[in-house]
């Protein structure tokens, strides 16, 4: 039988809220197949994202931001974090060198040297710190020689990402083709589009808000326009915790709604390629972070 050398693995990708995990994915890709924002846990759920290469398939597992939970919501997100850590093959830790390490970063390190399975490092953000500072961060973290690989890259300027890629996929094991090679992830595509509704939610609104938003697809129909276009008619429920949130969402005469709207739909048209009539309805769910049965709902 003929050697197959043909390499794949799950690779979990963990770091702090913010740290770059998501816009990483986005580069390495080459196209934005999860959302991102300057946001505190802008992640929620695990997200297969697939590179294939000829003789390669590796699957980023982007998720949540590592850290000590607070509430339900945030055990749900924490438990997601940790179900990453035991799936992957390899786990990719990434900090922010340029927000500084701090206890979160050492707290994450601990925890995924307790796994004992190969682990890359990624100080990220080296576009906004010099050489100097990326030093000196560096060496405030301690046990570096665990790591089978400690890079310095930018996710947003791609600087250093293809050495950390093609280091990454040497390191991991002979194995199939998990995916289809056209799929650049599994994510349902409802799932897609809600999240680009919730990222210009993110955007648009103030710090604390978006933490208690959720966004769920509710209506998704293929249509031709009377010059016979096609059209998607998309409809989307943004949930909120409080009737003083709906309002914020809403803003004064509707026009927040309408420019977290019109960004929305100019972006699923560009994904969709097709032209889209978005609705949106904002509704309020008493406490949902704090509800069992919500969550659930949600799929947190
Ligand atoms: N300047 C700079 N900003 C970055 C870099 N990587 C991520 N960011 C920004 O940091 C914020 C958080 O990024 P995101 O990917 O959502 O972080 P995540 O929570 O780890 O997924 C966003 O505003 C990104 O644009 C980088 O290498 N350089
Ligand atoms: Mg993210």
């Amino acid at each position: 039988m003929e050697k197959s050398n043909f390499k794949s693995g799950f690779v979990g990708l963990i770091g702090r809220t913010n740290a770059g995990k998501s816009t990483l994915v986005n580069k390495i890709l080459d196209r934005k197949v999860v959302i991102t924002s300057g946001k505190i846990q802008t992640t929620r759920n695990r997200i297969n994202c697939i590179l294939n290469t000829k003789d390669s398939q590796v699957i980023f597992i982007d998720c949540p931001g590592f850290f000590k939970p607070k509430g339900l919501f945030g055990e749900r997100l924490s438990n997601t974090v940790l179900s990453v850590l035991d799936d992957s093959d390899l786990i990719v830790v990434i900090v922010d060198a340029a927000a500084g390490i701090g206890s979160g970063d050492l707290y994450i390190l601990n925890r995924v040297r307790e796994r004992r399975k190969p682990g890359f490092l990624l100080l990220n953000k080296i576009d906004l710190i010099s050489k100097d500072r990326v030093e000196r961060e560096k060496e405030k973290l301690n046990g570096l020689d665990y790591f089978d690989y400690v890079g310095e890259i930018s996710a947003k300027t791609g600087e250093n990402v293809n050495g950390f890629l093609k280091n990454l996929i040497g390191k991991l094991p002979e194995g199939p083709r998990y995916f289809e090679e056209d799929m650049v992830t599994d994510q349902p595509i409802g799932k897609t589009i809600s999240e680009v509704v919730r990222e210009k939610l993110f955007e648009n609104l103030s710090q604390e808000l978006p933490y208690s938003i959720n966004v769920e697809m509710e209506r998704f129909e293929e249509t031709t326009t009377a010059n016979g276009r096609k059209l998607i008619i998309i409809g989307c429920s943004i949930y909120t915790e409080r009737v003083s949130q709906k309002a914020m969402i809403i803003g004064k005469s509707g026009n927040m709604l309408k420019t977290i709207g019109s960004r929305a739909r100019l972006e699923l048209e560009d994904l969709l390629k097709s032209k889209v009539f978005l609705e949106l309805w904002v509704k309020v769910e008493k406490n949902w972070t704090k509800s069992e049965s919500m969550l659930n709902r949600f799929g947190y």
